[in-house]
């Protein structure tokens, strides 16, 4: 079938000067990951450490799915686009029938329990919420066939979370089935050479989100050859060659790329993403100033910026001296999402954390206050995902899109005012308030997420896409 997937439709919009296609009324979708009936702690991600602190702790499932809902009305009521990233079926039955266990769906998580409970929780995270993890996207102003090309991450780093990407990958097909206007590439081979953490480790600038912009690939280490000393505590998790992969895949030019390495000082202080280190948007970029290995490539970052399109990045870099990496970490001050509002100028969504946190809330009110393009800082209460190393940026995925574009998105996700309110009642009726390890392998529980996420597939108008909709019983 490859005629398909090859097929180039060439924008018929003018090109910028800078290379790709520019469309001034682009905007930002931002895609959020709905958390699952079964949201717990499974202290699974090593390098971590909030999900480390956490492992045990009872969660409050429905109270998680309400916070990622507060959040994504929050922003669409800033006039942001937002729409629902469905989760995914958890425990993930299918996996644990490969690995060996037979029986009746109830009899393969009794097993489980009892002979292998650390596959339990893995089996049963909650991790696909945090959906900056489920692709790399590369907007059309970008790449070489004007396309929006879409990556699935394959997560390879942690068991649990390369359990996802089969699955985002077909929800994203769903999603994004338009050819003409989206390539939603296979992840990459699943294999620590190519571990690929997605959109995680990505940013872009650039001076409108409808113009071509320069992409920011963020990567821990280099698989296949040696590269200055790894880190030493935690694992460094995305390899230089998965971003040198994306990059050629998505048709990115090579003089609007860049390719930075995270400190392994920053992995080893819990830094296990680069948004967990800095964060941009347009011509706004904060970072830590030990966030990477070059000290002095935030600095070429605005030089280059300011030579491809002519007008200055907004850098903003936060010292040890004044937010060590720890309080960075434990604060999730870079995990806020800037957005680009419609009237102009951006708001900046940081989690509570930020507010409880005298410096870091004095270096958001600061960049209210200083010229440059934020406007307001805007706090979220997203507890029960910070408790697993999950901000208000972890939970989304960023796709920009032209109105053609964004037309050609599947439209029973985006986020309206009724659909977050058919949503809450969803929450509501199916979701526990509290939820332990050994709830995980309860029959009741099984029962009672398939009922919900067979509702939610109406709701969203996405047709069977879960395994338990679409694949014969044992
Ligand atoms: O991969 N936590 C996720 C958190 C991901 C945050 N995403 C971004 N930084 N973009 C992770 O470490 C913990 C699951 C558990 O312990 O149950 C977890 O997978």
């Amino acid at each position: 079938m490859g005629g398909r997937g090859d097929r180039v439709d060439r924008p018929t919009r003018g090109k910028d000067p800078a290379g790709g296609a520019a469309d001034p009324a682009a905007v930002e979708l931002q895609l959020d990951g709905l958390v699952g009936p079964t949201h717990h702690y499974g202290g699974l991600a090593y390098g971590n450490l909030a999900s480390m602190d956490h492992q045990g702790a009872p969660s409050d499932p429905r109270a998680a799915a309400l916070e990622g809902i507060g959040k994504m009305e929050r922003v669409a009521g800033l006039g942001v686009p937002q729409a629902v990233l469905p989760p995914h079926e958890r425990p993930d039955v299918p996996t644990l029938r490969r690995l060996g266990f037979t029986g009746t769906d109830e009899q393969v998580l009794a097993r489980c329990l009892r002979d292998a409970p650390d596959l339990l929780a893995a089996v049963s995270s909650a991790s696909s919420m945090w959906a900056a993890n489920a692709a790399t996207v590369s907007p059309s102003a970008d790449t070489a066939d004007g396309r929006v090309h879409i990556t699935p991450a394959n997560l390879v780093s942690h068991f649990h979370r390369s359990l996802e990407a089969a699955f985002t990958h077909r929800l994203l097909r769903r999603i994004f089935s338009d050819p003409d206007r989206f390539v939603v590439h296979p992840p990459l081979p699943p294999n620590p050479a190519m571990a690929d953490e997605g959109a995680a480790n990505h940013m872009r600038l650039a001076p409108g989100h409808g113009a071509p912009g320069i992409e920011v690939f963020v990567y821990g280490r280099r698989a296949l050859r040696v590269e200055g000393r790894e880190p030493t505590r935690f694992p460094a998790r995305h390899s230089r060659e998965a971003s040198e992969a994306l990059i050629r895949s998505h048709g990115l030019p090579a003089e609007r790329v860049v390719l930075v390495r995270q400190d392994p000082k920053a992995v080893d202080a819990g830094v296990f993403h680069n948004d967990v280190a800095a964060v941009g948007n347009e011509d706004f970029l904060l970072v830590h100033s030990e966030a990477w290995a070059d000290r002095a490539a935030a600095r070429r970052l605005a030089r280059r910026f300011e030579a491809a399109f002519g007008t200055p990045l907004h850098l903003e870099v936060v010292s040890e001296k004044r937010l060590p990496l720890s309080r960075a970490v434990a604060t999730y001050l870079f995990n806020s999402q800037v957005l680009t509002l419609p009237e102009g100028g951006m708001a900046v969504v940081a989690p509570t954390e930020c507010r409880r946190d005298a410096v870091a809330r004095e270096i958001l009110t600061e960049l209210v206050e200083r010229p440059g393009p934020i406007r307001a800082v805007h706090y979220v209460h997203v507890r029960q995902s910070m408790r697993n190393g999950g901000g208000p940026a972890c939970l989304r995925l960023r796709v920009v899109l032209t109105p053609i574009e964004r037309a050609a998105v599947h439209p029973g996700v985006m986020l309206t005012p009724e659909r977050a309110v058919a949503l809450r009642g969803w929450v509501n009726r199916h979701y526990r308030d509290r939820l332990v390890f050994q709830d995980l392998a309860d029959p009741q529980l099984l029962r009672e997420t398939r009922t919900a996420l067979d509702e939610l597939t109406r709701l969203l108008g996405l047709g069977s896409v879960y395994p338990f909709q679409t694949e014969p019983g044992p």
